[in-house]
């Protein structure tokens, strides 16, 4: 079963990793999270886990002693991928989760204040049992990477076998969707009842013409696409 490590100093972020779908799958073996609180590994009476930065500029940068041995507690003798949510980061896109809910163990470090001294990232990307993976959610600005930690989880851990009760959608949802090769997004969705607040569900879904209805929804699926871009 998969191993995700989390690290951080607000561990109780990760309580949502005890609901619903992530939840279930933790509950039933499908996965393994471990969360673990980085100041358990920070020194002095006053469990600091960070300084200064050299160099001069605004705000505090993690200290690299705390990380090199939360770290190490957690390492095994096979493939560490260290994942260190980070501003600078590749940008995490759908490719990414399917390639990470490929790997049997995660190491998620998520940094607070002006991120983690970069001599974490050098030294684990020295180290031959370590691939290092600087990671980004998106170009805006969170205060710490413990929710990107959350989104990323999301979207790998529904991917692994097992999880989702409905494989079939799986195959059918956004960017896995292709017109030509291309990806596009979800066609809208309608339920009952067929008329709410003055507004009709499109009569073409209610024919039980599915070939006519499989080219509407795309026809809507593209238009959606062409609006987003
Ligand atoms: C973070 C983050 C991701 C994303 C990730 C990790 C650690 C003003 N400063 C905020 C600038 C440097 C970073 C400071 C906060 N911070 C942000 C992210 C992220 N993954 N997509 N945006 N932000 C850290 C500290």
């Amino acid at each position: 079963m998969p191993k995700y490590d989390l690290i951080s100093i607000f561990p109780g972020y990760f309580s949502a990793l005890d609901l619903s779908l992530i939840g279930k799958a933790r509950a039933s073996g499908l996965v393994n999270i471990s969360v673990h609180d980085l100041r358990d590994h920070a020194g002095g009476i006053h469990k600091s886990v960070d300084d200064t930065p050299y160099g001069g500029g605004a705000g505090m940068v993690m200290s690299p002693e705390p990380w090199g041995k939360a770290i190490d507690e957690v390492a095994t003798s096979q493939a560490n991928h260290l994942v260190i949510l980070t501003p600078a980061g590749k940008k995490f896109d759908q490719a990414m989760a399917q390639e990470f809910a490929s790997f049997e163990h995660l190491i998620f470090a998520c940094g607070r204040y002006e991120g983690i001294d970069h001599r974490v990232t050098e030294f684990y990307s020295s180290q031959p049992q370590f691939i290092v993976h600087e990671v980004s959610i998106g170009d805006y600005v969170l205060n710490g990477g413990e929710v990107a930690t959350l989104v990323m989880l999301e979207a790998i851990i529904r991917l692994i076998p097992g999880v989702l009760g409905n494989p079939e959608s799986l195959a059918e949802e956004s960017h896995t969707l292709t017109v030509e090769g291309e990806a596009i997004v979800e066609y809208p969705n309608y339920t009952k009842p067929v008329e709410w607040r003055g507004l009709s569900v499109p009569e073409i879904l209610l024919s039980g013409n599915h070939g006519a209805i499989k080219a509407y929804r795309t026809q809507e699926a593209v238009k959606r696409t062409q609006n987003r871009e």
